[in-house]
């Protein structure tokens, strides 16, 4: 598969965290809807209400969509706002993880549990004790998960310093350290972090922490993190630059060194991804706003195959042109 195939012809989804579960693909996106708020930085016209998950059974073949998984509605701390979700494995049983905004606009993450892979999910009464800030990726290694998170600007990840919310939230000057995604060890029963989120360190070519005005590099939202030839990829998304970009570690909690762009620009403000084998090849799941005619906020996810050059770098992906 070289050319990128939508998924979803009859609903705006983005955000696809896709996993193999059962020797089936399912895909845990964002449900796009159209809010009628205005565009703005803060991303409150990404008002989303639910979760649909969809799974298949070739990356080819046919999209089932398992219908609604989990609804605002249902979720007792609810503000507004599910955005970027991701879902987990554990004894058999299934843990989706979502950003919310709780009833003070704050951006927590929650967790809803399922025997089913599809759901439906049942969420827990209230978020994950210290979470904050937007999409969280989880990635196991022998019996370990560590989620990945954060996100700046409408994310809230600029109000954060050291864990702990600050009086006022600003990104750092240009020549500072860029401000960092996390990464924590969830506890064995899965509902909560097991250790304090540590900071993920992203270096440049010189061994240099990528700096805050490096807007073509330094980390924005969007965590990903999968394992090839025995290296740990750390991937991305610039925000402001559209960029969804990668770097390259010894271990999950990093540091990660910067080697490069895996998909150029889109259609659309936002870019957001997962990278995921299955039956021998990589694949790239994102999404472009093309079928809404650029609405930024009316998104659809898409596949195209993923491949590696023989050092393991990623063969860049022109995100206009696929
Ligand atoms: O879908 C809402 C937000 O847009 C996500 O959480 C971000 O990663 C961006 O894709």
């Amino acid at each position: 598969m070289k050319k990128a195939r939508y998924l979803v012809p009859d609903l705006y989804t983005a955000d696809p965290a896709v996993h193999v579960f059962n020797g089936k693909l399912y895909i845990y996106p964002s449900h796009d809807v159209e809010s009628g708020i205005r565009e703005n930085d803060n991303g409150d016209h990404f008002d989303m209400r639910d979760y649909h998950i969809f799974s298949m059974d070739d990356v080819d073949g046919e999209v089932t969509d398992h219908g609604v998984a989990l609804d605002v509605k249902d979720i007792p701390w609810a503000g507004r706002q599910l955005w970027d979700c991701d879902c987990a494995c554990k004894d058999g049983k299934y843990y989706l993880y979502f950003p919310l905004k709780d009833q003070t606009d704050i951006f927590r993450i929650g967790v809803a549990t399922s025997k089913k892979p599809e759901g439906p999910f049942i969420p827990q009464d209230a978020p994950m004790k210290g979470s904050y800030s937007i999409d969280p990726c989880v990635f196991e290694e022998d019996g370990s998960y560590y989620m990945y998170f954060g996100g700046l600007w409408g994310g809230q990840l600029q109000r954060y310093r050291n864990n702990k919310a600050v009086e006022c939230g600003h990104e750092p000057k240009d020549d500072e350290p860029a401000l960092p995604a996390r990464v924590a060890k969830l506890s064995d029963d899965m509902l909560e972090f097991g250790e304090d989120p540590r900071e993920i360190l992203i270096l440049d070519e010189n061994g240099e922490a990528l700096k805050a005005g490096d807007h073509d590099r330094r980390f924005f939202e969007a965590s990903w993190m999968h394992k090839y030839q025995g290296k740990y990829y750390f991937s991305y998304s610039t925000g402001n630059t559209h960029r969804l970009c990668y770097a390259v570690g010894d271990n999950p909690y990093g540091p990660f060194t910067y080697k490069g762009v895996i998909l150029t620009p889109v259609v659309g403000w936002t870019t957001h991804h997962s990278i995921v084998e299955f039956k021998g090849k990589w694949y790239l799941f994102h999404h472009d706003s093309v079928p809404s005619d650029g609405k930024t906020w009316l998104r659809s996810m898409k596949v195209v195959e993923l491949d590696y050059n023989e050092d393991g770098t990623i063969k860049t992906i022109d995100g206009g042109e696929e």
